[in-house]
């Protein structure tokens, strides 16, 4: 079958080839991915920038094979449920955030420029982990190169302000103009009909941090005014705590996830540690981040939780909603004399895919 390949296909190869950086190769994959026409025509190709992408990641995290360790200043492995990048000016408390909302701890100083390299910290919320990214600061004189591609990399951005600074239009400015380079669409701003298909749609929210120094929020009110529409606000301290847990729950909830809970016929399910998969997926989509082989064989899945009856049984296309708890029950596979093997029919308590593909908490 004819894959059909569209000129912007060819565009975004074109870059893949033509990339120096390991970051800028991960895009250019990555918007391949994107604009690659998903039909059977393609599947191997899927298969090939697939493989392409775990090689590229792999090299970050171990160096290339034989060679000498490569490390990516810019690329942080992503973990749990998903990664939002805290991005702004010197100074406004982006590392204090961080220390806030996760077990990391950032320096924090009352000096600019204190953070030179991006540092990752795990923030928990409820039964789940979202990871948080801090970052050197965003200047118009000098911002790090690798910026752009952490920012289209993530799954949410942070624009992290002080409100009380003399510069916080110039520091937003700053921030919005990283972002548009790194063809990140705020997803709180109605797409233009015309808009590039390599845009990357995500939520940019504005964090005005250092609530504790504008007490009638006066500053605040201001700030708001210079944001406009499109990028909600929360108001913040990072030292102090303030309208911290109400972040702490958008920053999990806006990243579209729903949490699975997976249960082996006749045993307790297993509220440790709940499945992480996109929403909208279905049981089909939970089997494959259970074992390739259970979504291969599945037969059914019994639902608790949003389906009419508990234990309902439904099928492989059923669509899933957060905290359901899922049994799935996969046929036998073939045994070597024909014979079938007796299917497992529940899940392999650790059997969730490694690697970075993965949603597991
Ligand atoms: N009053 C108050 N001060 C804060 C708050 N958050 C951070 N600060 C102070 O602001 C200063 C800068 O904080 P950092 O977290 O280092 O700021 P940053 O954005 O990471 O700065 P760079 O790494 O230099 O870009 C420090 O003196 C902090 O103590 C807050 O909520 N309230
Ligand atoms: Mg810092």
């Amino acid at each position: 079958m004819p894959a059909n390949l569209t000129p912007q296909y060819r565009e975004a190869e074109e870059r893949y080839r033509e990339a120096g950086s390991h970051e800028e190769k991960m895009v250019a994959l990555r918007e391949m991915m994107a604009l690659l026409p998903k039909h059977k025509g393609t599947e191997k190709l899927q298969a090939d920038i697939r493989r392409r992408m775990a090689r590229l990641e792999e090299e970050a995290e171990h160096g290339a094979r034989g060679g000498a360790r490569r490390v990516d200043p810019g690329h942080v492995r992503r973990e749990g449920a998903g990664q939002w990048a805290l991005i702004g000016p010197p100074n406004a408390g982006k590392s204090a955030l961080l220390g806030a909302l996760t077990h990391a701890h950032p320096e924090v100083a009352p000096y600019p420029f204190t953070t030179h390299a991006p540092q990752p910290g795990m923030m928990p919320f409820e039964d789940v982990q979202v990871q948080l990214v801090d970052t050197p600061a965003v200047t118009a004189a000098h911002t790090e190169s690798y910026m752009s591609n952490l920012v289209r990399n993530a799954d949410g951005v942070l624009v992290v302000l002080d409100p009380v600074a003399d510069d916080l239009e110039h520091g937003l400015a700053d921030c919005l103009t990283l972002i548009e380079r790194a063809r990140v669409w705020p997803s709180g701003r109605p797409l233009p009909p015309d808009a590039s298909p390599l845009l990357v749609v995500s939520p940019v929210y504005v964090v005005l941090n250092k609530a504790d120094l504008d007490g009638d929020g006066t500053f605040a009110a201001l700030a708001r005014e210079s944001v406009g529409d499109g990028l909600p606000v929360f108001r913040v301290s990072a030292e102090h705590g303030h309208g911290l847990e109400e972040l702490r729950g958008r920053l999990f909830r806006d990243l579209d996830r729903i949490r699975i809970y997976a249960k082996e016929p006749g045993k307790k399910p297993d509220y440790a540690r709940p499945f992480v998969l996109r929403s909208g997926a279905t049981v089909h989509d939970l089997a494959l981040q259970v074992h390739k082989d259970i979504a291969a064989n599945l037969r059914f899945a019994r639902i608790w939780g949003h389906a009419r009856f508990d234990g309902q049984q439904v099928d492989r296309d059923h669509v899933l909603a957060d905290r359901d708890v899922v049994e799935l029950h996969a046929c036998a596979a073939r045994g070597r004399r024909g014979t079938p093997r007796r299917g497992r029919g529940g899940i392999p308590h650790a059997g969730g895919r490694g690697g970075t593909s993965a949603l597991r908490p």
